[in-house]
């Protein structure tokens, strides 16, 4: 079997590169270890920068997005009982963000990809590259107890951070920058109304806690859990109890719970690899980093890796040019590694820390009451959390 590129993985990344390289007459086909339900299970990612957006909007892809996204203006950050508006809209000069759930993006490119009649192999086994470096690169793996040998001109690394492409790079090709935080988040979906028109950000005594969305019927709330917590000791009750004590008493008087449909812990982890590319591989999304998800920056930054590459490799199919190639890993660091600082930054400054001490929790308190009452630094963040623009 031939195609141009070889996409590994069909997450958000390799499911949007798919598609517009299709749109764009780019044969490729996806090789995904896991099945499309399973895909689809996976509760992520809920805020999509504008820039996100506009890319769903080019590929096709925006028909229910733009029907039953939620537009946000602004959102509150709470501290000491109190809650204070960042109005991102007006101190960016009329930028929004739009909540729509990473699963209805998920579901809307594998509908599209159907409808196209091109190839993705679900649950594909033993996933190997090979000749990455070389100029026939190719990818082996198992299917429905067949196995296949994918010819192609690049492969593309979209497997997410446990995938097998990152780990396919000689490991002295690759530097690797990581910091695990000493937390992470027991996030909750349920079938109830969300307590606020806007997302919660709260920075609480016991701990950070996250209000959030999915629709105007179905919520997410997250708190900040010991990491070795597991979901199965958390019973609902103890959840909403917790969150309740975590959230303003207006807030957390309006909440509304109901059994959760969703339960599960993530780890918080900063991680950048560089450089995104060794010969014919490219790494995109969540393969070549990963953020702590305050500052709702992962599935945006899958989108601009994704734009860059589909960018290029049109570029070098109708131009024969490798400029876009050659710059791919150096264009997609430098927005990533903003990404990255942002969302460091949004993490210390809205969580507990086991070893902050009195000294850090004033100056952490001391930069919320900044934050929220300077007009300029209420400004550098909403910048952030909107998203900063896409270069060339
Ligand atoms: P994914 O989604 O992990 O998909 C990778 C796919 O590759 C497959 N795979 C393989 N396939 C073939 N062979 C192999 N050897 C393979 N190994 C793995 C996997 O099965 C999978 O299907 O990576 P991708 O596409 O790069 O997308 C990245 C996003 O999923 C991620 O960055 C976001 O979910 C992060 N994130 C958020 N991002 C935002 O922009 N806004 C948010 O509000 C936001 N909230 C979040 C988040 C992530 C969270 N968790 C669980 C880490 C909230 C949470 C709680
Ligand atoms: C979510 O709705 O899942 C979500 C929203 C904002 C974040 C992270 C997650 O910063």
């Amino acid at each position: 079997m031939r195609t141009q590129v070889a996409i590994i993985g069909a997450g958000p990344s390799g499911l949007l590169l798919g598609q517009i390289l299709a749109r764009s007459g780019i044969d490729n086909v996806i090789v995904e270890r896991q099945s499309g339900d399973y895909v689809l299970g996976r509760i992520r990612a809920g805020v999509l920068e504008q820039t996100t957006v506009d890319l769903l909007a080019a590929a096709g892809v925006d028909q229910r997005l733009r029907h039953e996204g939620l537009v946000h203006d602004g959102f509150e950050l709470c501290f000491d009982g109190q809650r204070h508006r960042i109005d991102m809209k007006a101190l960016t000069g009329g930028k929004t963000v739009t909540v729509y759930g990473q699963t209805e993006v998920t579901r809307d490119l594998m509908d599209a990809r159907r409808e196209g009649g091109h190839t993705t192999f679900y649950e594909a086994k033993d996933v190997q590259l090979h000749d990455i470096a070389g100029n026939k690169p190719h990818v082996t793996f198992t299917h429905q107890g067949e196995h296949h040998t994918l010819d192609c001109d690049f492969i593309a690394g979209c497997d997410g951070f446990h995938g097998v492409s990152r780990a396919s790079i000689p490991a002295d090709v690759l530097k690797t920058f990581e910091r695990v935080y000493p937390f992470g988040w027991l996030g909750v979906l349920v079938d109830r109304p969300p307590v606020s028109e806007e997302l919660i950000y709260s920075n609480h005594a016991r701990g950070f806690a996250l209000c959030s969305m999915r629709s105007h019927s179905r919520s997410r709330y997250y708190i900040q859990c010991p990491s070795d917590d597991k979901a199965e000791q958390w019973s609902d009750d103890a959840f909403w109890d917790e969150l309740r004590k975590r959230l303003d008493s207006a807030t957390a008087q309006a909440l509304q719970t109901g059994p959760s449909i969703e339960k599960s812990i993530a780890p918080l982890r900063s991680f950048v690899t560089e450089p995104m590319r060794h010969g014919r591989l490219f790494l995109a999304g969540d393969a070549a980093h990963i953020v702590p998800p305050t500052g709702a920056k992962g599935l945006n930054l899958a989108a601009s890796d994704v734009h860059y590459l589909s960018s290029a490799l049109i570029e070098h199919y109708a131009e024969h040019s490798p400029a876009g190639l050659d710059h791919y890993s150096a264009r997609c660091l430098r927005r990533v590694w903003k990404a990255s600082r942002f969302s460091w930054w949004f993490t210390s400054l809205t969580h507990r820390f086991p070893d902050t001490g009195e000294m850090g929790q004033q100056l952490q308190h001391a930069e919320l009451d900044y934050l929220v009452n300077s007009p300029a630094a209420s400004a550098a963040m909403a910048e952030n959390y909107v998203g900063l623009p896409l270069e060339g």
